[in-house]
């Protein structure tokens, strides 16, 4: 047992104090939903070696009792493993392969592409002595293309980014949760991304009226407001600027994937819809 059930949590910081890894991110969130407290390490993207006594490049990273655990993932399976009496991360392996399928489709739909609009203020908001490190590393990352440059036109890629989340929006108007009715490690990876992106947007990435807001104010609201550091930006607010894509799908149709087929009264609209008919209401 962690002592006065407390974790060492090494952080990446932005100079707000606020965390921007995602993976960090998703640990906080792993760890608070295990009722353990953090004893936080602050830091930023330099100095990660010497910080933790050359342990690891790259963080999150904790210390459990004496006992160094490193990657995202590996904290969440240590924490099951070492915690089984209190809620559960994981409560099924194949959590595991489907939420980083899940994962996988969520950074190369919107992170990444959020990257090319935000890099300016990720690079801003790090610490001072980050900038020089993170302008380099991160513009290599993007085939040695200027932070100013990469981030030209993000007006335009904003909405449709915003576009290409009906997946994770078709999934929420069914389930409270990806966990089903709690939330679990997979919910904690995916609201991760969102954190970051609170943490590095200078302008909104999502409608105000985003069906996903409800699922990520609450996600940010777990565990006594975990994501709701000052140094956090509103995501939502973006506008649909005349000969933007529509934001969000305003009339998605049920269909067989989303909708359970109960009797022809639950298929009749997507019936109508089939043979041309006029739609029932509901
Ligand atoms: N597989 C690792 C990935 C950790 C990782 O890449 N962390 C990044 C932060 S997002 C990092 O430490 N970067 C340091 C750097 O950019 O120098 C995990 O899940 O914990």
């Amino acid at each position: 047992m962690a002592a006065n059930d407390t974790i060492t949590l090494y952080d990446l910081q932005l100079a707000s104090g606020a965390t921007i890894s995602p993976f960090v991110w998703a640990t906080k969130l792993a760890v608070a939903h295990k009722g353990l407290a953090m004893d936080i390490v602050p830091g930023g993207f330099t100095g990660i070696p010497e910080r933790t006594g050359g342990k690891t490049e790259r963080l999150p990273a904790i210390v459990d009792d004496g006992e160094w655990v490193l990657d995202s993932w590996l904290i969440a399976e240590h924490l099951d493993a070492k915690y089984p009496d209190r809620p559960t991360l994981i409560p099924d392996p194949s959590i595991v392969p489907l939420t980083q399928a899940l994962e996988g489709w969520l950074w190369s739909t919107a992170v990444g592409p959020w990257m090319t609009c935000y890099l300016k203020s990720y690079r801003d908001r790090s610490v001072q002595a980050d900038h020089e490190y993170v302008t380099t590393s991160r513009e290599r990352m993007f085939g040695g293309r200027r932070i100013e440059d990469i981030i030209v036109g993000r007006e335009d890629r904003l909405p449709q980014i915003s576009a290409n989340l009906e997946l994770m929006r078709n999934t929420l108007r069914d389930h409270a949760w990806f966990g089903g009715d709690q939330p679990n490690y997979a919910d904690h990876r995916l609201l991760a991304c969102f954190l970051w992106l609170a943490s590095v947007c200078d302008t909104p990435a999502l409608a105000a009226d985003d069906p996903l807001r409800d699922w990520i104010d609450r996600g940010f609201d777990l565990y006594g407001g975990l994501g709701r550091h000052p140094g956090l930006s509103d995501i939502f607010g973006l506008e649909q600027r005349p000969g933007d894509p529509e934001l969000f799908n305003r009339n998605p149709m049920a269909n067989g994937l989303t909708k359970r087929n109960t009797g022809p009264q639950s298929t009749a609209k997507e019936t109508a819809m089939m043979k041309g008919q006029p739609q029932p209401a509901g």
